[in-house]
């Protein structure tokens, strides 16, 4: 199964699940988490949503490297498409999402962890954008929400170098909320999830409208020219170099 469902009274629980490749998204599982989210957006019962992955070990590990390796500029802008609006679904979703991010969170799997309203992280968890190793900048909101997160000096560390950030640092420089036992993260989140759902339904919707405002005014067209910019880095060489570095299991060579 792709993503699963379940609630618990007003709060649902959305997994995404592809194991065999650390939860990282293809073009099928991308769609699924897309209309997992919709349908839950549509549900009058559910107030609020934690999204996690599934198994021990993985968020998400990012964008199917596999998959965009041999995509071309516009496959790539096509990617790079649906990748936002995987992204925005998150950040736009009707009920506020809480990510209990149960390990790796790596290039398009951090950008859906902060794309969510919160973040509750595993001891295990481990954040980065590691996408100009691979020959590409991050293209599914990162360049435009992580430095609003964590301030725009940590954010360029992180997005320049794609080093590895761990859960006691992501909790110093506020990437994540808190840190739970990985046995108890969903039940936690869950928690926090059916505090926010017992409010006023309407206030917080107001709320996060007003926050949205306050933090997001550029955004919008920061993705935009995002999403632009990124699909022409199929059309260069160290996209292939770095892909296909990664798929070959080898360090990439990049030119100048
Ligand atoms: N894609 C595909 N397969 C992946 C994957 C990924 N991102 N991450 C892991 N896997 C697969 C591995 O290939 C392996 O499969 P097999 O080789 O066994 O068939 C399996 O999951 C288990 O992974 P490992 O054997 O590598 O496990 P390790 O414990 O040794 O390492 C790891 C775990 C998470 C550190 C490592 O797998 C890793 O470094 N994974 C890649 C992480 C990464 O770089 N993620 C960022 C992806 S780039 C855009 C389009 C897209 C994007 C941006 C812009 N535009 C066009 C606008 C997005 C970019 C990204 O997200």
């Amino acid at each position: 199964m792709a993503v699963d469902i379940s609630t618990r009274d007003s709060v649902a629980v959305i997994t995404m699940s592809r194991p065999e490749a650390l939860n990282a998204f293809n073009v099928e599982q991308i769609q699924a988490v897309i209309d997992s989210v919709t349908q839950v957006n549509d549900r009058a019962d559910i107030r609020s949503i934690v999204l996690t992955g599934e198994g021990e070990r993985a968020f998400a590990a990012g964008a199917d490297i596999k998959y965009m390796v041999d995509l071309d500029g516009a496959g790539g802008a096509e990617f790079g498409r649906l990748g936002h609006a995987l992204t925005r679904a998150v950040a736009e979703s009707r009920q506020p999402v809480i990510a209990a991010v149960n390990g790796f969170a790596l290039g398009g799997g951090c950008e859906v962890a902060i794309a969510a309203d919160i973040r509750f992280a595993s001891p295990n968890a481990v954040f980065a954008q590691p996408e100009v190793g691979l020959g590409i900048p991050p293209g599914w909101g990162g360049t435009q929400r992580l430095p609003r997160l964590v301030g725009p000096g940590m954010a360029a560390e992180m997005i320049l170098s794609g080093r590895r950030v761990g859960a006691d640092e992501a909790l110093r420089i506020g990437l994540v909320n808190a840190i739970h036992p990985l046995e108890t993260l969903v039940e936690a989140s869950v928690e926090l999830a059916a505090q926010i759902a017992a409010n006023s339904p309407r206030a917080v919707a107001a709320a996060r409208d007003l926050m949205k405002l306050a933090f997001n005014g550029q955004t919008a067209s920061g993705l935009a020219t995002e999403a632009e910019l990124f699909g022409e880095a199929f059309n260069g060489p160290d996209q292939k170099e770095g892909m296909r570095a990664f798929v070959e299991k080898r360090k990439p060579i990049f030119e100048n």
